[in-house]
């Protein structure tokens, strides 16, 4: 590399971070406008934006719309956020228990799935917690799991919700789990249940997700699945039915392990957080990273530190947060070598499928329309910061 291309490069990334210095922060608007709630830290929860950009799923004991009939404004319901005509739609309506939580889009976004402690078909009588889809366009619900006093959580779904992977006490595969304890299954609308983990201790196994195809299911656990694990340290898995179950991560016990993985909507990449040392010698202080994963490579890439990452369905972007003193949400552009844009102060934000349109929930007042410090859901949209100023670059250096 002669000098005056050293010179270029060199003057491409300064005026890359000036850019990004003097880039206007994501613009923020505040989705729900609610007053404080039983419990004012989740009034408004765990949104989820669709991949096109165009729907907020989320979780709310606040009155949004006014349905006072049978709204108690307690526990949880279902809400639809739609950003084209500014309206919500509620999904549910239920009085009592703790309602219906940890909703998602089906990757088409026709369909939505959650769980619920409600009798939402008639079929839950007995309201322990089960999982249910919910076709968006004829407002019908499906329920997927008819257990008896099971907890039944933390669905995924696949393209149009004919695939979904979930956690599950029930004994859903007769036999399969007669200890209780919580197993990972994945729900095929033609041909049932498959019981992915079999284990028989208490440990948690969780945070499945499932990509587009319903081919590639992702989730971490405490449990020796495949003989990999006998220290019994949280690893993440995947399985898929041509592979079956396949251990991904490979570290010794302590901390925290690695946890959360994400499957990408295309199914090539995983992105998780581990304090472990996944990339030989690149974490030996056992700092929390994200770490991305290449299904066909098998090989991991260390990000940068934080945690709740998320891939925009087009892989360029990552979102995540830090939580030094306060958490923060960060943009990352995957292809260049930008530095990251810290745009709010939140956990656990979604992403949409070109990365620039961002949900998430906030105690705080960012636009000054929560003073009571209650949960609200936000959306962000951020600028497109490889196309500013004619600044693009070719470099798919990766944070290290
Ligand atoms: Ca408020
Ligand atoms: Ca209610
Ligand atoms: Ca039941
Ligand atoms: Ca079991």
């Amino acid at each position: 590399m002669n000098s005056r291309t050293n010179w270029l490069l060199g003057s491409l990334y300064l005026a890359a971070h000036a850019v990004i210095a003097s880039a206007q922060p994501c613009s923020i608007e505040q989705v729900t406008v609610t007053a404080g709630g039983p419990f004012p830290a989740f009034a408004n929860f765990a949104p989820v934006i669709s991949i096109s950009g165009e729907k907020i799923v989320f979780q709310s004991n606040r009155l949004l719309v006014p349905v006072p009939s049978s709204s108690d404004g307690d526990n949880d319901e279902i809400f639809l956020f739609d950003r084209e005509t500014g309206t919500f739609m509620q999904v549910t309506n239920t009085q009592g228990g703790d309602g219906s939580r940890r909703s998602a889009f089906s990757k088409d976004e026709s369909r939505l799935v959650f769980d619920s402690d409600r009798d939402l078909t008639g079929a839950n009588p007995d309201m322990n917690r089960e999982i249910f889809l919910f076709d968006i366009a004829s407002r019908t619900f499906t329920q997927i799991t008819d257990t008896t006093s099971a907890l039944n959580t933390n669905p995924s779904a696949n393209i149009n919700g004919d695939r979904i992977v979930f956690a599950s006490s029930a004994d859903l595969v007769p036999g399969g789990n007669t200890d209780g304890n919580v197993e990972i299954f994945l729900y095929d609308s033609s041909t049932g249940f498959t019981q992915i983990t079999h284990s028989t201790r208490s440990a948690f196994q969780g945070a499945p997700t499932i990509d587009s195809e319903g081919n590639l299911v992702t989730f971490h656990s405490f449990v020796d699945l495949v003989g990999m694990n006998p220290d019994e340290s949280r690893e993440v898995f995947t399985y898929s039915p041509e592979s079956g179950l396949v251990q991904i991560t490979d570290s010794i016990k302590g901390g925290l392990g690695s946890l959360t993985p994400q499957v990408s909507v295309d199914g090539s990449k995983i992105v998780l957080v581990s304090d472990r040392d996944l990339v030989p010698g690149m974490n030996p202080d056992n700092d929390v990273y994200t770490f991305m994963y290449d299904v066909g490579t098998r090989e991991f890439v260390q990000l940068v530190e934080g945690r709740d990452p998320l891939l925009s369905a087009d892989l360029r972007y990552m979102t995540y947060s830090t939580s030094e003193f306060v958490a923060r949400l960060y943009l990352a552009d995957l292809t260049t070598v930008q530095v990251p844009t810290a745009f709010a102060i939140s956990t656990f934000p979604s992403i949409s499928k070109h990365g620039l349109l961002l949900a998430f929930r906030d105690r705080g007042d960012p636009v000054g329309l929560n003073p009571d410090g209650n949960s609200e859901i936000y959306l962000a949209t951020c600028p497109d910061l490889l196309f500013q100023d004619g600044f693009e670059s070719g470099d798919t250096t990766l944070w290290n």
